[in-house]
């Protein structure tokens, strides 16, 4: 029986992946960790939980040979908002995070996944049909330990052939847990303020055109490439993977379609455009596709009507304010 060890499992893409394997491989083999309690019943309650600071080298070690730790997600990090405000903290969480992560994959021979980000590209990237193998130059923190922490994945794998394996995940939209900082929060935030206000005033201009993936298609991705016959890969971090791009004017446009009088307006913050504007508009994502068979389900259509669903019964809204 095979052990999961999931670091940052109380974070947005954590608190459901940890359930998704669960369901998979068994409630006790995975082991779900964060430095910050679970407070979702099905999280808490699902399986172990271990209190677990990426930045203390001894404890992830002693956790992993208490657990018999086969295989990491790593999932711990400082999303790329709060890294700009926070770029120490952003450095210290990403890197050394990762480097202690990596070098007790390395002592304990585990498989490993990192997730990287769109935000690993900068301006002087193609934006449009952004290449697997390109120019990367981000002007960020995020966007600096997110390409530092796809050199160093493939560094352990060419160098100690450690099975480190990995995305570049868009914005994630999902209605389970919210997002943690990041430039891509408002296609998550604008649902919830869509169903409770009937009104967004997002924070990026209305043409800002960015990749997107709804959460069952990067739990998919996840767990696909983990389980990626090894022949099949030229690449083994950093695979380019997208299910859509839109607008903020797109996806409102799109929830008008289920509540009419929803409105949107817009107050910049320059600080998420500036970085928003340093992202692909949409990435090529067909090295993924060509080498372990990526194809996501949903789109923009799909998305907005199973976000409003899922969330007007979540937040027990009044009827009249359901989506329709
Ligand atoms: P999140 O902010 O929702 O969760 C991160 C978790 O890490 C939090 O629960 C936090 O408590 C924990 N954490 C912070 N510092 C820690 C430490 N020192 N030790 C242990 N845990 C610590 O982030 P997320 O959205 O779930 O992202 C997970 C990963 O996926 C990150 O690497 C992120 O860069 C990447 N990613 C996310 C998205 C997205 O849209 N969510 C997109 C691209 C890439
Ligand atoms: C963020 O906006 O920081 C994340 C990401 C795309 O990496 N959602």
């Amino acid at each position: 029986m095979k052990t999961f060890l999931v670091t940052g499992a109380v974070g947005q893409i954590g608190s459901e992946l940890t359930i998704a394997l669960r369901k998979k491989y068994g409630e006790s083999s995975v082991i779900a960790t964060d430095i910050k309690m679970p407070s979702d019943p099905e999280l808490r309650d699902s399986g172990p939980f271990e209190f677990l600071d990426c930045l203390d080298p001894h404890h992830i070690t002693r956790v992993m040979q208490i657990h018999k730790t086969d295989t990491i997600f790593h999932l711990a990090a400082i999303l790329s908002a709060v890294g700009e405000i926070k770029p120490n903290m952003a450095w210290q969480v990403n890197m050394n995070g990762l480097y202690n992560i990596l070098e007790a994959a390395r002592q304990y021979k585990c498989s490993l996944f990192v997730p990287s980000s769109i935000g690993a590209f900068g301006r002087s990237t193609p934006l449009d049909n952004t290449p697997q193998d390109t120019i990367q130059r981000p002007d960020t923190m995020y966007g600096v330990t997110k390409v530092a922490g796809e050199l160093l994945c493939d560094y352990y794998f060419k160098r100690f052939g450690l099975d480190t394996r990995g995305v570049r995940f868009p914005g994630l939209i999902s209605h389970k847990t919210e997002p943690g900082g990041g430039t891509t929060d408002y296609a998550v935030e604008i649902f919830y303020e869509a169903l409770k206000h009937r009104k967004y005033t997002c924070y990026l201009r209305q043409d800002t055109s960015l990749d997107m993936m709804y959460m069952p298609d990067a739990l998919n991705a996840m767990i696909n490439l983990m389980e990626a016959d090894p022949a099949n890969l030229v690449h083994h971090n950093a695979f380019n993977v997208t299910a859509m791009n839109f607008t903020p004017a797109d996806l409102a446009k799109e929830i008008q379609k289920h509540i009419p009088e929803f409105e949107i307006d817009y107050e910049i913050d320059p600080v998420r455009q500036e970085i928003a504007d340093s992202w692909p508009n949409y990435m090529d994502d067909s090295a993924a596709r060509k080498e372990w068979g990526w194809n996501p389900s949903y789109l923009i259509e799909t998305v907005t009507a199973d976000m409003l669903d899922q969330l007007s019964q979540r937040l027990k809204l009044p009827h009249e304010q359901k989506s329709r």
